[in-house]
Order: structure tokens, then sequence, then C-alpha cells
């Protein structure tokens, strides 16, 4: 989860020359700081360099990342004409450069280790095109869910559809498995995840070609790991504020788990972080079906060597 993105002195390079934007449609770059990140940190599987919301540009809301920070919408989806006015759009048609990026990653890794495509979950990226840029309430998203419910289903039924070709067409140029960004649902009442939500995540997840795994992803998911499990997913991604064992006893038999090292834990110094390590491969108890990850991205004020070493922790700890 954000392996090369900002710790990597290869990536920033890459960016002194390339805006996040450029960076993403240039596929030879993209592609490179895919696999320098699996050379540089050892990590079992590589992830697609793109953004979720490369797909927001196409819809024709204005998308900015604003000084190589956050991204900014400058039209945002307020009202149920915006929400009308949304483009059907061929992402292999307007996001090609993501396809190019995930062929050449993959002949570039010739075999190494698995290609992850991605794409956002549909609230999330409906909630930057709501809100106009990053949110720690969502009040704007919430407030046209609850007000203009038939708006609502109309635009995660745009942004579904979009998510499936988007997802299939990152399998059919050789993504091994995808990952499902739904990174902001823990912000809502399991009411409104159930009735608003899930029947959209379902319908992208099970939309996409057979057989290619598929990571489930949301941060502060307590409250909604079973309405996760019932969405749909090979594996179920999991942030640090759940215990991991105790999430996959409630997740039940037949799903993976992903997860869930605290990412501030980079922080800490070796001995910390072996600690943090060991915990929570307890934890998973070395039942089949555990990716070792950290529980959201790795952190900007990162040491990229910490992050190594975190690697190589984990597959020490695991093999022991
Ligand atoms: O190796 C990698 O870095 C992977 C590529 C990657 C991924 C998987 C990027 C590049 N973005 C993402 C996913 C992404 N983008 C998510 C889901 C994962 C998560 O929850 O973190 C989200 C919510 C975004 C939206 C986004 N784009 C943000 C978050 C804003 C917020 O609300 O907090 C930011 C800061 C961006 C810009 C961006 N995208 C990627 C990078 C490396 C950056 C930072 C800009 C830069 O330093 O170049």
């Amino acid at each position: 989860m954000r392996q090369a993105g900002r710790i990597l002195p290869e990536y920033r390079a890459v960016r002194e020359r390339l805006s996040l934007l450029d960076l993403c449609k240039t596929p030879e770059a993209a592609a490179e700081v895919t696999v320098v990140a699996v050379d540089r940190l050892g990590v079992d599987a590589a992830i697609i360099f793109a953004d979720i919301l490369l797909l927001a540009e196409p819809l024709g809301v204005g998308l900015e990342f604003v000084g190589g920070e956050g991204p900014v919408i400058r039209r945002p989806v307020r009202a149920p004409a915006d929400v009308d006015r949304l483009p059907a759009v061929d992402p292999l048609e307007r996001v090609p450069f993501v396809f190019e990026a995930v062929r050449l990653a993959r002949q570039a890794l010739a075999g190494r280790v698995p290609l992850i495509g991605f794409a956002g979950g549909p609230f999330t990226v409906a909630s930057y095109l709501i809100e106009g840029h990053a949110s720690q309430d969502f009040l704007e998203t919430k407030g046209l869910m609850h007000r203009e419910p038939a708006a609502w289903h109309a635009l995660m039924e745009k942004l579904a559809v979009l998510t499936i070709a988007y997802l299939n067409g990152q399998i059919a140029a050789g993504a091994d498995a995808v990952q499902l960004f739904d990174s902001w649902i823990g912000c809502l009442a399991p009411e409104d995840y159930r009735r608003g939500v899930l029947p959209h995540v379902r319908r992208v997840i099970a939309g996409l070609a057979p057989g290619v795994p598929v990571i489930h992803f949301g941060t502060g998911t307590a409250g909604l790991l079973e309405l996760m499990r019932e969405a749909g997913g090979t594996v179920i991604g999991l942030d640090w504020r759940v215990d991991l064992g105790q999430a996959w006893r409630r997740l039940g038999a037949g799903v993976g788990v992903q997860g869930n090292l605290d990412p501030a834990l980079l922080l800490a110094d070796p001995a910390g972080i072996r600690q943090g390590v060991r915990a929570v491969l307890q934890s998973a108890a070395r039942r089949p079906g555990h990716v070792f990850n950290l529980g959201h991205g790795v952190l900007p004020a990162t040491p990229w060597t910490h992050a190594k070493a975190m690697v190589e922790m984990v597959h020490e700890e695991s093999r022991r």
C-alpha cells in the first residue's frame, strides 16, 4: 500500500520532473516506480502506480493535485443535475495509460512477484467527487445520500459500472489480483452502508473476471466487517484499529485477511517494529490466507529503510 509513493529516493527523483498526474500518464515512468518499490523493499507483490482518482478526469469534474498533495475537484457533484451530467466513460479509451503501465510493469517484473491492480470503492470515489477534496466528516457526501437517495444511487451505479470496466481492463492487461480501496467507509453507520453502499460494491466485485483474487479494503471498519464480507472479496483488508485474529473470526471461514500493522510503527526503532510484526503474526496464528501488510498507506515521514527492515522481519518471523 503506497509502496513507492513519497518514501523512495527514486520516486522523489521522478517526481522532480513529473507531476503526479503526468507520472500516472507516462506508462514507462509509472511502471518504473512500481518495479523500483519491489527492488528496494523486497515485498512479495507489486501494486501498480496510479491513483484512485484518475477516473475523475474523464468524468469532467476538474481534477487537480494541488502542490503535489491531495486531490481537488473543481466542479464537485452536489445536486441530482450534477449526477445526470456525468458522462458514460469507457476507461479503455480515456485512461489507456493505466493499462499500458500494467502491461509494462508486468513485463519488467517477469514473474518475480505478482502485480496488483486497483481502483477506489464507489463510496470513496464519490466522497471526493462530492466533497471536492479530502474530508474528515463527509457531511456533503452523507447529505446527498440522505437528502437525494435516487441521485445517490444513480451516482453509485455510474461509478460501479465504470469501476468494473476499469478493473477488468487492468486484469486483461495482466494484473494478477485487484484491490478495491473503499478507504473511507468507516465514517458510515452500518445501516447506511448496508443500504447505500453494499449493493454497489457487491455489483463491482461480482462483475470482475472470475478467478482473479479481489482484496476488499477499508479503514475504521470495526462496525462493518460482516457487511464487507457480504459485499464480497477473496481477502478483506483490515486497518490496525482491530485485532486481526478477532476480526478474522467475525469474518468466518473461506475468506483471507490482509493487514494490519499500524503504519506509524515504521517510525519506531527496529526492536519496536519487530514487536509489532510479531504481534500481527501471532494474531493471524498461522491460519492460511493471511497477507501481511500495513493497516493503511506508508506515511510520508517513514524512512524507507524501516519499511525494508519490516519486510525482512516479516519474512524471518513467518519462517520460524
Ligand atoms: O506505490 C504507490 O504509491 C501506490 C500508488 C497509489 C495508490 C494505491 C497512489 C499514488 N494512490 C493510491 C490510492 C489512493 N489515492 C487512495 C486509496 C488508498 C488510501 O486509502 O490511502 C486514496 C484515498 C487516494 C486519494 C489520494 N491521492 C490522496 C489521499 C487524500 C486524502 O483524502 O487523504 C492523496 C494524497 C493522493 C495523491 C497521491 N497518490 C499517490 C501518491 C504517491 C500521492 C501523493 C502525492 C505524491 O507525493 O506524489
